[in-house]
């Protein structure tokens, strides 16, 4: 018999560390008054029920989850600009107190669904009675539209057990291709009200000299 709480209680632990230093990055933002990258952070353990269903459909032998299931533990970080995401990358790159195990761009590279965000798998060391432990932890980056439209896909999902209706599917992609057309144009706006603002400052300054 699995005991689930002793083997997923370091993963909960590096969710937990993660969340912490991932707020951490924002709270430094912060004080610095600088655009912060990251909006919020979330995370969590996958529940016993869903990590049985995917051993199931994927074939993972229990005693192999460990190695075979990359998002036991998982950690979500939303951004309010595409190009926020290419920060939070890059900081995490940066980092030096986990290894990087692999990189997916579903922002490049869509999927099928029409699901967009970046993923990374992190090797992460968690301290345990018994000595260290390496976990690994799937961080997904993602904007908060990119958020918008997974959440609820993901409960159409589970409302129909993973066989949502073609027509549905057709519009659900539809919906990803809005949700990414208002990222694009919320960072032209963007882009645009921080030109006029130099522009601005500029005026102000050469008015003052006079
Ligand atoms: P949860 O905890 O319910 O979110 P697979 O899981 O078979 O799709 P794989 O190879 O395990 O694929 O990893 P992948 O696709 O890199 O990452 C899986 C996770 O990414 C999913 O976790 C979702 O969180 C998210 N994801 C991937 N594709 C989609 C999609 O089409 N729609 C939504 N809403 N999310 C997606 P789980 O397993 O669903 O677990």
């Amino acid at each position: 018999m699995m005991d689930w709480d002793v083997m997923l209680t370091p993963y909960k632990q590096a969710v937990e560390e993660l969340k912490i230093k991932l707020k951490g990055i924002r709270d430094q933002y912060q004080l610095t008054s600088k655009h912060t990258p990251i909006e919020f952070v979330t995370g969590r353990v996958k529940p016993v029920s869903s990590i049985l269903e995917k051993a199931k459909r994927k074939n993972i032998p229990l005693n192999q989850l460990e190695d075979s299931m990359q998002d036991l533990a998982g950690v979500r970080v939303m951004c309010q600009f595409v190009g926020d995401i290419d920060t939070v990358v890059q900081l995490i790159k940066a980092r030096t107190d986990f290894e990087i195990e692999e990189e997916r761009d579903y922002i490049k590279n869509k999927k099928r669904s029409g699901y967009r965000s970046y993923h990374m798998i992190l090797r992460y060391p968690v301290q345990t009675i018994e000595g260290e432990k390496q976990i690994l932890v799937e961080l997904q980056v993602r904007t908060l539209a990119m958020n918008f439209w997974a959440t609820i896909e993901h409960s159409l999902q589970y409302k129909y057990s993973g066989k949502i209706p073609a027509e549905i599917e057709q519009r659900l992609v539809k919906a990803a291709e809005a949700a990414f057309q208002l990222d694009e144009e919320m960072s032209k706006i963007r882009g645009e009200v921080q030109e006029a603002q130099k522009i601005m400052m500029k005026k102000q300054e050469a008015s003052r000299r006079k």
